[in-house]
């Protein structure tokens, strides 16, 4: 039986070239039963776009927003400028600077508009910290978090046995 009716977390990306590294989060989210939606939106590309998207997005029942970009990667800091959702974003290796470009510009957010920002191309850990938020208000999520944790514990052990 599902145990959720509704995706309750958006992922984003600036491009869908971006889509073959957010698809770490998506498996993440599968293997925890955690119901999402995929968009590809474009903050330079397509602003009005997004300005739409990130007003009515806190009204569609996502709770968490997940938003992976490359280059000068305005997307996950201008979804934070537009909603009060939290806003996990991932810098992507995208372009000549390897992902430095925009790990810089996600993680310097001004005062006011707090931005969480992964590593880059860190899509597993943007799926798994958003699996932390939502495990404090969903029971069977906290379970399914605490049960992934403890099979990575587990399969971490049997690697270093074999040393
Ligand atoms: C960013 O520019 C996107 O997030 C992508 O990582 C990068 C390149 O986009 P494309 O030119 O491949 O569409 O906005």
């Amino acid at each position: 039986m599902k145990k959720h009716t509704h995706p309750l977390v958006a992922i984003l990306m600036g491009s869908t070239s971006d889509l073959k590294t957010m698809q770490e989060a998506t498996k993440i989210f599968d293997e925890l039963e955690i119901p999402y939606n995929v968009q590809v939106i474009s903050s330079h590309r397509t602003p009005h776009h997004l300005y739409k998207y990130a007003s009515e997005v806190a009204n569609s029942g996502i709770e968490v927003i997940i938003a992976g970009a490359g280059m000068a990667a305005s997307l996950p800091g201008m979804l934070a400028a537009l909603s009060v959702l939290p806003v996990i974003g991932v810098p992507l290796s995208s372009g000549p600077l390897n992902g430095l470009d925009a790990l810089f510009s996600i993680s310097q957010m001004p005062k006011g508009i707090p931005t969480a920002t992964m590593a880059i191309n860190g899509a597993a850990n943007a799926a798994l910290f958003a699996a932390a938020i939502l495990a404090l208000k969903y029971p069977d999520i906290h379970e399914s978090l605490v049960n992934w944790r403890e099979a990575q514990t587990i399969a971490a052990t049997h690697l270093n046995n074999l040393h």
